[in-house]
């Protein structure tokens, strides 16, 4: 209702415009925006569903199956963004059967999908319109001109022997690794928008730190996970005073991992093992430090300080995992640490801290526990596309007018809160960089 109000406070002002100005005035839709939405709105005004904890994405558990032929295949999925562009998530080896079960992490406001069979190089392809969080997909066209003995899997040409062939193989000198699985997409970032104030409330401008990343499953020809890769870049509002360290908590045990590198540490505090990862932690909950000191590493865009790409890598090929296991719930226990002080760790909500914080801060602020203040609101916001950031001091809810909608939906409504459309996005009240 309040929208269909100012629809027509909006109309009643272009016509009055029109009536007294000149013809050539043009109305700004930017100062509309800022003259006419509500801008005393805030965070702490939203009631949150008992539970419910900001999630953007969910998993969905995709079964593919030919229906005309028993025979291994490779299936390719896709999603579309908001102008409906195909990209590249990832692949899978079917059975002997001709049946995949490719569970993945995805955006929830995404509601389709493209599968692509390759079959001895015959392609085919499916668009799939979801509701739920299972879709069943079946190919049944095969078609007689089938072009035989070529691209086959095991192949006439497999140079590194893992059975897929070189033509397939999208590492062709690679036994361990056969094909890339991205979150959130080939192409796509996703972010994490933290407050730095905790345990006290911030401002919820979620411009203190913001990560952004992509994560790439590398499966071998048994679609078991080998080797995890991560690209990450960091930016922060130009003047934030507060430095912050990032960290990733893993969900599986120390000894799956072989190897992992790329952390950038700068101050000396933190100590790895000698595997990569962070020392002294719990065994089940392995840490990788992706940096300590956020200072020191950025380069200057607009009002942001953004970092280069830092390139995390996880080598489990020796105990590779199920690829279902570790496509969801990512970024995994994501978390900031505050002051270059690695007991200060800040989580999305609902997630529990690691052994090394410091659980005094519980007592000295707003957190009730698991990052939620008493009335369920977060210190942290995972966002499954490139956030732009609002303004120093402008709460979320007056740079993304749908921000509550969503939240008070649990989730329901507005799933694409975050998206470039002129009705979600407050654009004055945003750090525009371009
Ligand atoms: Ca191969
Ligand atoms: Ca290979
Ligand atoms: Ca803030």
């Amino acid at each position: 209702m309040k929208k269909i109000i100012l629809k027509l406070i909006k109309l009643q002002l272009l016509v009055l415009s029109a009536l007294f100005c000149s013809c050539t005035y043009v109305i700004d839709e930017n100062t509309l925006n800022e003259n006419l939405d509500p801008i005393n709105n805030s965070v702490e005004d939203i009631i949150v569903p008992k539970g419910f904890n900001f999630e953007t994405t969910d998993q969905i558990k995709l079964k593919i199956k030919s229906e005309d032929i028993s025979s291994p295949s490779i299936f390719s999925v896709y999603i579309t963004d908001d102008n409906d562009k195909k990209f590249f998530i990832g692949k899978g080896i079917s059975d002997a059967n001709g049946q995949l079960d490719y569970y993945f992490n995805y955006p929830k406001y995404i509601s389709k999908l493209y599968i692509e069979r390759n079959l001895n190089g015959e392609i085919s392809s499916k668009e799939i319109h979801f509701t739920s969080n299972f879709a069943y997909v079946t190919f049944d066209e095969s078609s007689s001109n089938r072009k035989l003995n070529q691209d086959t899997i095991k192949g006439i040409s497999d140079a590194d022997n893992d059975g897929i062939d070189d033509t397939l193989d999208e590492f062709n000198q690679h036994p361990k690794k056969v094909f890339n699985n991205y979150f959130p997409s080939s192409q796509h970032f996703s972010s994490i928008a933290f407050e730095d104030l905790y345990p006290l409330k911030g401002d919820y401008d979620f411009n203190d730190l913001i990560i952004n990343y992509q994560f790439n499953l590398i499966t071998n020809a048994s679609n078991l996970v080998t080797f995890i890769e991560a690209k990450i870049v960091f930016k922060y509002l130009i003047g934030t005073e507060k430095t912050s360290g990032f960290g990733i908590e893993l969900p599986f045990h120390s000894d799956s991992i072989k190897s992992a590198s790329g952390s950038f540490l700068t101050t000396g505090k933190i100590q790895l093992n000698n595997k990569g990862l962070e020392s002294d932690n719990d065994l089940d909950k392995p840490v990788i430090i992706v940096f300590d000191n956020s200072y020191e590493m950025g380069n200057e865009n607009g009002d942001l300080i953004e970092s280069d790409t830092i390139y995390i890598n996880i080598n489990i090929s020796d105990h590779p995992i199920a690829f279902s296991d570790l496509n969801k719930d990512i970024p995994y226990n994501a978390f900031i640490f505050i002051n270059k002080d690695r007991s200060h760790e800040v989580h999305l909500p609902g997630k529990k801290p690691t052994q090394k914080f410091n659980k005094q801060l519980l007592s000295l602020g707003d957190d009730v526990g698991d990052f939620k203040t008493q009335n369920g609101h977060p210190w942290a916001i995972h966002i499954p596309h490139q956030f732009t950031p609002p303004q120093e001091g402008i709460d979320i809810t007056n740079a993304y007018s749908v921000f509550g909608e969503f939240v008070s939906s649990e989730g329901n409504n507005d799933k694409d809160w975050f998206i470039d459309i002129d009705d979600h996005k407050i654009y004055s009240n945003l750090i525009i960089n371009e």
